[in-house]
């Protein structure tokens, strides 16, 4: 069985962290295929996807990374799969031949379906044979007989007369941890692993859990110990790909680790491709191009770098789209704008002002689709009405910025005059007002009503 490594990204997991994951597992398992490791590169993540995470995995028929609760090793980390079985009504004499075939201690007995009802051991079968040895008299032949004959008996006595059921029973997926104290202290030297339907599907020894292997974890998106997979302190870091402030993973081992100040990982993702001369087909470029995309806010966010850019010029071409439209499609996966609550889309990022008594509520909404906001116009003013009654404010003003187009759409309820004045706009009840350039609601608007 090849070894397992883990790509993940952070807890709450966004597009970058996802399509990272996915990017790099991808890229290692072709760097793998290229030296002849026997090693499995698997992308994994801590949540549920996000929209257009899902969204852009199905577009290109990509199986969504699985979802991990931890990296503790476990019970299946450790068996040994596919143990060796025998009817519950097979003779000690097939059991015996059985172990001395497969040289193993001892064997699962299992019903005519398979189903797992105890073990047979090497130690039941010796002591089976030291019991008949107790009838036994010194300088008495008969003796030797009786005891010949039981010897002889037990060769054709059923496995099920003699088999230990109370054998520790574990699940594959139980953490190793929890289990390792039980298994010690258990009668038998071997624990077994039971699926669902009650199959014996491995063994765990003593030997077996005397040093646990590490599990084997590649981090991207991250490097902090608080935003990893539960049980990251006990396992294997190999390598972190990262665009985030160095935090607190520490490790055993020089490894890879890479962290640049630049707008995503997937950029990190798509730069290590075309280094390492791995060809990115159509869908993973996809993938990376859309977490360039979401994390750079299509390239506005002051965090995007010339680096950014110049993978965003790679990976378009590749995937035959406009990074921009491309990027707004991603966006319009997210859904977020037609589908989140009206409470959450007004109050989400707003702030409140005192303007001599009264007080005056501004809130931004940032967007790429400002139609899907100003489409819910109606519903958006119906809130901010009823803030106003059941808070007391005087005005209520949401600026719906529009960051591709660079400016936002300004909607007030209440006293419009005050703002009608500070801006010197004639903001109606319907419609609001575009107002270009205006982003910062500190330096552009809080200044402006309050000055
Ligand atoms: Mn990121």
């Amino acid at each position: 069985m090849p070894k397992t490594v883990i790509v993940v990204g952070h807890k709450n997991p966004d597009n970058d962290s996802i399509s990272a994951a996915v990017g790099y597992a991808y890229l290692k398992n072709r760097l793998a295929e290229r030296t002849g490791d026997d090693v499995r590169y698997v992308p994994a993540c801590l949540g549920p996807l996000p929209p257009e995470s899902a969204w852009i995995l199905a577009q290109n028929g990509i199986e969504a990374p699985q979802r991990i609760s931890h990296v503790h090793t476990r019970v299946s980390d450790v068996m040994t799969e596919d143990p060796i079985s025998i009817k519950r009504d097979a003779s000690m004499l097939e059991a015996g031949r059985a172990l001395r075939k497969h040289n193993i201690r001892s064997l699962v007995v299992e019903d005519d379906e398979g189903r797992f009802q105890g073990l047979i051991s090497t130690r039941a079968i010796a002591e089976r044979y030291i019991t008949a040895t107790d009838e036994l008299e010194d300088g008495n032949p008969e003796s030797t007989m009786a005891v010949a004959s039981s010897l002889i008996e037990s060769l054709s006595q059923k496995v099920h007369e003699l088999m230990f059921t109370n054998a520790m029973r574990l699940e594959a997926e139980d953490v190793l941890h929890d289990v390792v104290d039980d298994l010690i202290a258990s009668e038998l030297r071997e624990a077994v692993v039971l699926d669902e339907a009650g199959h014996a599907i491995g063994i765990v020894t003593r030997s077996d859990v005397a040093t646990p292997p590490k599990r084997s974890v590649i981090l991207v998106d991250h490097n902090e110990v608080r935003q990893a997979v539960t049980g990251i302190e006990s396992a294997d870091v190999m390598e972190v790909i990262d665009h985030h402030r160095i935090a607190d993973i520490t490790t055993a081992n020089p490894i890879k680790f890479i962290n640049r100040p630049i707008g995503s990982t997937a950029t990190l993702v798509t730069l290590e491709f075309r280094e390492s001369g791995v060809d990115i087909p159509k869908g993973i470029a996809s993938v990376l191009l859309s977490a360039i995309m979401t994390d750079t806010v299509i390239l506005k966010s002051p965090t995007a770098t010339q680096v950014d850019r110049e993978q965003v010029d790679h990976l378009a071409p590749i995937v035959g789209v406009d990074p921009t439209e491309f990027g707004l499609s991603v966006f319009r996966a997210r859904g977020g704008d037609a589908d989140m609550p009206v409470e959450e889309l007004v109050e989400a990022d707003s702030k409140e002002f005192q303007l001599d008594d009264s007080t005056i509520l501004i809130a931004q909404h940032e967007t790429v689709d400002l139609a899907a906001v100003m489409e819910r116009e109606e519903e958006i003013r119906e809130h901010m009405r009823s803030l106003i009654k059941n808070r007391g404010y005087e005005t209520v003003v949401l600026m719906a910025t529009d960051i591709l187009a660079e400016g936002s759409q300004l909607l007030a309820e209440g006293n419009r005059k005050v703002v009608n004045r500070a801006f010197g706009i004639e903001c109606t009840g319907e419609g609001g007002t575009w107002m270009p350039g205006v982003l910062s609601r500190k330096k552009q608007v809080a200044a402006k009503l309050l000055g």
